[in-house]
């Protein structure tokens, strides 16, 4: 590992903030101007000013690691690409990282929101990858830069980050703390979509929130099937609906809960009923291949999409262009379909409970939420062990 450098996460007056435009025109202006990733809340402000920058590119990739490997096509082409992703998610861009831009000497900017830092008093999802973000990317043999609030620092950091890519031909990375930037408007791109123009087949336009299916899922199983529900607002509105053991909230690990959901259903006679986003199964969008080769007939795949990382600010995501149902029935799934409604959902569930066959339900849902999901503090680990307990407990002695 050459000039590899740790920078430790430090306590920042939260008063103190970056102005993103800042930012955008100091990357400019060493010359970044292709941005491509995956969106953290820390970065929104920065992000959205991309977005709306005529100065700039932006590309929405469906992970860390496709967006490694996007940039590094980008940089082969002469440009000088940013890479934008949470600490989460390095681990995806691990393997590109390691046998593609490090080996082959392709330098890539990275702009990293820190969650989960020393003195960030964060969700447990983040508290273990917070801790080692900064050692990874070392051991990687990439620098990284703690950015602040000093606009001639931060000149100095591009200016640094640029060397490192041009004559070292090393990644650099920029890293991003609670509270450094100040907010921007996201611009809209994202939002309720015309399923009419997008499927061209009757479809009308989305007309109800995630909410409110998550509501007729909860009535139409009264605690018999298990409910895993994806990372960000999903898991969040699922717990406002109802708090029981059968639930699995799958706070972190994004892409991963389609998976999870079949690890369980080869297991168990229980129904599982998955509650995916677009952004975390586009992430992960492979899991669909194996969950169709396996086909357990007591899975139930529903993907909500509002066409968004909404929990992230609302960035678009891949989605509008995407035929769910048509991917999971290329998939090998047996059965898909696609709802608006609830009435039309709760007739699609009690297909798959009655055909008994691995069914993906694509519910296209209006962004936003009923009530506020911030602040509800769970004990994640008892929480687990209880739904461990739930599905491991036959469903005779539930009754
Ligand atoms: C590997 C990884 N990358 C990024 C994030 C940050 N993140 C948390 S939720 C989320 C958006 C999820 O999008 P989607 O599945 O469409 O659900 P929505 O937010 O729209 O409800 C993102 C990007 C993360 N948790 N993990």
């Amino acid at each position: 590992m050459v000039g590899a450098k740790t920078v430790h996460v430090m306590t920042r007056d939260m008063s103190v903030m970056l102005d993103p435009e800042n930012v955008v025109d100091s990357l400019n202006r060493a010359g970044f101007s292709h941005f491509v990733g995956v969106p953290c809340s820390l970065l929104q402000p920065l992000i959205a000013a991309v977005r709306t920058s005529a100065r700039c590119s932006y590309i929405p990739a469906s992970s860390e690691g496709e967006a490694v490997a996007i940039a590094a096509g980008l940089r082969l082409s002469g440009t000088k690409p940013v890479v934008f992703m949470q600490n989460s998610g390095i681990g995806n861009a691990v393997n590109p990282l390691t046998s593609l831009t490090c080996p082959l000497e392709i330098p890539v900017l990275f702009v990293v929101g820190m969650r989960g830092g020393a003195t960030d008093n964060d969700s447990l999802e983040h508290l273990t990858m917070g801790r080692i973000s900064e050692q990874m990317l070392s051991l990687m043999g990439i620098r990284s830069t703690l950015l602040t609030d000093d606009l001639n620092a931060l000149e100095r950091d591009m200016r640094t980050a640029s060397r490192d890519m041009q004559e070292l031909s090393k990644s650099h990375a920029l890293l991003v703390t609670r509270g450094l930037l100040s907010s921007a408007a996201e611009p809209s791109t994202a939002g309720p979509r015309d399923l009419e123009a997008l499927y061209g087949d009757g479809h009308n336009a989305a007309q109800y929130q995630r909410a409110d299916f998550i509501e007729t899922i909860t009535q139409f199983f009264e605690g018999e099937a298990a409910l895993l529900a994806t990372t960000g607002g999903c898991w969040k509105e699922l717990r406002q609906h109802r708090q029981s053991a059968a639930d699995f909230y799958q706070m972190g690990s994004m892409g991963c809960v389609s998976a999870i959901g079949l690890g369980i259903a080869l297991q168990t006679e229980k129904t599982v009923v998955v509650l995916d986003g677009d952004g975390a199964a586009l992430m992960k969008l492979g899991n669909m291949s194996t969950i169709g080769a396996l086909q357990p007939g007591n899975l139930v795949h529903v993907v909500f999409d509002n066409a968004q990382y909404e929990s992230t600010g609302g960035q678009p995501t891949a989605a509008a262009t995407v035929r769910f149902a048509s991917v999971a029935l290329a998939c090998g799934y047996p059965s898909a379909v696609t709802v608006t409604t609830p009435p039309a959902l709760k007739d699609a569930l009690s297909d798959a409970i009655r055909a008994r066959q691995t069914t993906f339900i694509h519910i296209p849902v209006l962004p936003g939420h009923k009530r506020d999901v911030g602040h509800d503090k769970v004990d994640f680990v008892s929480h687990t062990r209880a739904f461990e307990r739930f599905i491991q407990t036959p469903s005779e002695v539930l009754s």
